[in-house]
């Protein structure tokens, strides 16, 4: 029986490699963990910059909650079953007028993670994602095709890694995904997905679990930790670490620090350059 997708829902994620919108709570919600997050911000600002845009979750309450929120589970959870692991957090945060933006590619591609259909992706709106703010767009049913050839482009005002990207996407094809505040979108890691400049006057605040996965999942290119999100891990492939309990304890954040360290090594494994992101 399952927690929150519907029948329907669950096969449009599994052809199109991506569902959007879910809807995990209501606005008021959003906004509350909204006003929560930007208070974190404005207090430890060096915390959520460059690199440290990744896995805030492991120190900041906030974050955890979302990471470890049931209905986001509920709805992982009918796509992955009872036993779930968290592999990262990214806070995709664009400003207004930001020229930031987000080539097509493929998440698994430098994720080192297999195998990848093991795994899904949420990406939860924090504020307004729309064709103005710089929603996702996605490549339906590009997953299916296996992964693609990428060139790593790192252009500057490119918000992946390498700038990786994907040149010949059938982009008439592409479906928009725009979500209100407390919507999310849920992608396969082999899903072809790119998002424009933010062209509007609110921040476009996005908080993606990259990824979430099945205990049958390893890691390839290098060292991987995880959170135990429900059920159990018999497995244990992967490094166990725990939760936060308050924000920003000293222990928490020098696991956080060697967490992205070694994430660092693993996505840019074998590149020519490296940013500080
Ligand atoms: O935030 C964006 O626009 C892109 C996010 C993304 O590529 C992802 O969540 O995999």
């Amino acid at each position: 029986m399952p927690k929150l997708l519907s029948a329907v829902q669950m096969d449009a994620y599994h052809r199109d490699g991506f569902l959007s919108p879910v809807t995990v709570m209501t606005e008021a919600e959003a906004a509350d963990y909204r006003a929560r997050l930007e208070a974190a911000e404005a207090a430890w600002p060096e915390a959520m910059q460059g690199a440290n845009r990744n896995n805030a979750h492991l120190n900041l309450r906030v974050l955890d909650e979302l990471t470890h929120h049931p209905k986001i589970l509920d709805a992982v959870e009918d796509l992955l079953g009872p036993d779930l692991l968290v592999c990262g957090t990214v806070l995709f945060i664009k400003e207004p007028g930001d020229p930031g933006f987000v080539s097509w590619h493929q998440d698994a591609k430098y994720m080192g993670l297999d195998p990848y259909t093991d795994a899904t992706t949420i990406w939860l709106a924090l504020s307004p994602a729309t064709l103005e703010s710089g929603c996702m767009r996605m490549s339906p049913g590009s997953h299916g095709a296996g992964m693609r050839d990428h060139d790593d482009t790192y252009q500057e005002t490119n918000i992946l890694t390498r700038g990786q990207s994907v040149h010949d996407v059938d982009e008439a094809a592409a479906v928009d995904t725009p979500l209100r505040p407390g919507q999310m979108s849920i992608h396969n890691l082999a899903v072809l997905h790119a998002s424009s400049p933010n062209r509007s006057s609110d921040r476009r605040i996005g908080f993606a679990v990259q990824s979430y996965l099945k205990p049958t999942v390893r890691q390839t290119r290098g060292e991987t930790f995880v959170q135990l999100a429900r059920g159990t891990d018999p497995n244990r492939y992967l490094h166990h670490i725990g939760r936060p309990r308050t924000d920003m304890a000293p222990e928490d954040v020098a696991m956080r620090e060697k967490v992205n360290d070694l994430w660092s090594d693993v996505l840019y494994h074998g590149a020519d350059k490296r940013r500080d992101f």
